[in-house]
């Protein structure tokens, strides 16, 4: 172990043997091994300056400063993690082998080390053991060396610590209130992006593992998730500094009257995040259009009263689906995804359609539509539904879609603006179908008509596009056997 002590006054701990001056070789010149394995079975108590130095490391030369945890004033412990250090092969913490207060700290981020370099000066008591390097579990062979090194140590790091009521280092204990993780987890956590504070660790006293951050960061992708960074963002009470908008209005609504205020559910603040994204980044224009669905409704109805023994209700929103798939077949842009300056066609067609929920709106989606008919697309789609109702949809069946249909039929109303659900480009709405009166070029006859609202990218479509998307729509909906053509 490379420690200078230069220890004043008497001994705190009975327990640990009286702490005359140790002495040890000068930062300049690192300890050789030797050195380090003699100083191990030491344990001391002391007061006064203590120099804390780069403990030997194994075969790691010139290592960089990624992390610092401490700074100049706090009260450090024994086998606390002071900084980490990074190669190319693994990344470790250098814990602190003495207890006392932080006077100086002689290295910064982005600084190169080597054994035996001043790390720091601590100063008040000190309990001296030799400290256990926790290196990342994937390390190559040189700290496989200081593993053995760090756990013959041990014993002497729970003595001492018993001898001034400092814990033990504990891989899986919290350092000054930093997450519990490994050095190679938290950069692994540090490559992604992703904020370990936030991560619930699974692992022994709840260490968070590489697994823990790999499921955080796919149910933040499935938006099952949402760092606090992207709530912050997302959320109405956002001021919207970081668009140059001016402050979202403050307004003490109890001064008007009565209020009772009620916190967003989860499902609501997720999909408020998203809209809210897909609102403001996708140039996004819709265009609204009339189907003539009076033959398709009686087959509808006529196909439900065959089938009323089976338990299957066929519904609209079926049909729209399959003639959606027919639409994007002929016209596939509208079911591909932007990726940086590329365009992602899909040579599948997963129907994502919208379902009011007690907790808000939520998209599952119907895999394969082109290989399903309209009864096996109405079954699924009235087991979704009730999934989503009752909140027990997974990922899977939330996630893939390639177009979205958003129907308020069942409801009311004439047309809508809906928001493209990113990455896809493009999203049907759709609203009560009414009769109307509509001229044959003869005379006035009465249609079922069925309004429709297709929003799109404009980054990807244009307006011609668009227009013969929803008049091929059109033309399957008032007669399917077009899909045959
Ligand atoms: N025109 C006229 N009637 C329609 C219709 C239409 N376009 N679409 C459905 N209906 C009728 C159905 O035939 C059914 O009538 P009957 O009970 O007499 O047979 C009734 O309306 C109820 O249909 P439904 O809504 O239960 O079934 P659906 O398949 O049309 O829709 C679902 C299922 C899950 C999409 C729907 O229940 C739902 O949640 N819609 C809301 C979606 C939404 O919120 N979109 C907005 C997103 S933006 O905030």
């Amino acid at each position: 172990m490379v420690l200078v002590l230069e220890a004043e006054g008497a001994a705190v701990a009975p327990a640990a043997p009286a702490a005359a001056p140790v002495t040890a070789p000068a930062a300049s010149a690192p300890a050789p091994a030797a050195a380090v394995a003699s100083a191990a079975p030491a344990a001391s108590a002391a007061s006064g300056p203590i120099e804390v130095h780069v403990p030997d490391i194994g075969d790691f030369k010139d290592v960089a400063v990624i992390e610092v945890f401490v700074k100049p004033g706090d009260t450090i412990k024994v086998e606390q993690s002071l900084i980490t250090v990074e190669s190319d092969k693994a990344s470790m913490e250098i814990p602190s082998s003495a207890a006392g207060v932080l006077k100086e700290l002689k290295v910064k981020l982005g600084d190169k080390v080597n054994i035996g370099d001043l790390l720091a000066i601590l100063e008040g008591t000190v309990a001296a053991a030799a400290p256990v390097v926790s290196a990342a579990a994937s390390a190559a062979a040189p700290v496989a060396a200081v593993a053995s090194t760090a756990s013959a140590a041990s014993s002497t790091v729970v003595s001492a610590a018993a001898s001034v009521a400092a814990p033990a280092h504990a891989p899986g204990a919290s350092t000054l209130g930093l997450p519990h993780a490994s050095p190679s987890v938290r950069k692994f956590a540090r490559e992604l992006g992703v904020p370990l504070e936030e991560v619930k660790g699974s692992g022994s006293k709840g260490r968070i593992t590489q697994d823990d951050v790999q499921a955080f960061t796919k149910s933040v992708m499935a938006g099952a998730t949402q760092t606090k960074a992207q709530a912050a963002k997302g959320s109405g009470g956002g001021d919207g500094a970081a668009l140059g908008l001016i402050p979202w209005p403050k307004v003490d609504f109890a001064k008007f009257g009565p209020i009772e205020r009620k916190e967003l559910g989860r499902i609501k603040k997720i999909s408020g995040a998203n809209l809210l994204r897909n609102a403001i980044m996708i140039p996004a224009v819709t265009n609204h259009d009339d189907a003539d669905i009076t033959e398709l409704e009686a087959f509808r109805v006529s196909t439900n009263k065959e089938n009323e023994k089976s338990g299957i209700k066929v519904t609209m929103l079926a049909f729209l689906i399959k003639a959606c798939v027919a639409a994007l077949k002929k016209y596939p842009e509208f079911n591909s995804s932007l990726d940086g300056d590329a365009l992602v066609y899909k040579n599948y067609w997963h129907i994502g359609f919208a379902a009011d929920t007690p907790n808000g709106l939520m998209v599952p989606v119907i895999k394969d539509c082109d290989k399903k008919g309209v009864l096996q697309i109405s079954q699924e789609m009235s087991e979704l539904a009730k999934k989503a109702r009752d909140g027990k949809l997974g990922p899977a069946e939330m996630t893939g879609a390639t177009f979205t249909i958003s129907s308020l039929g069942g409801i009311g109303g004439k047309y809508f603006t809906p928001i493209i659900n990113a990455p896809e480009v493009a999203i049907l709405g759709v609203c009560k179908s009414t009769m109307e009166p509509v001229w044959d070029g003869k005379q006035f006859v009465p249609r079922l008509m069925l309004p429709l609202s297709l929003t799109w990218d404009h980054r990807v479509i244009d307006g011609a596009a668009a227009a013969r998307f929803n008049a091929y729509l059109g033309q399957i909906l008032s007669d399917f056997r077009r899909v045959l053509l």
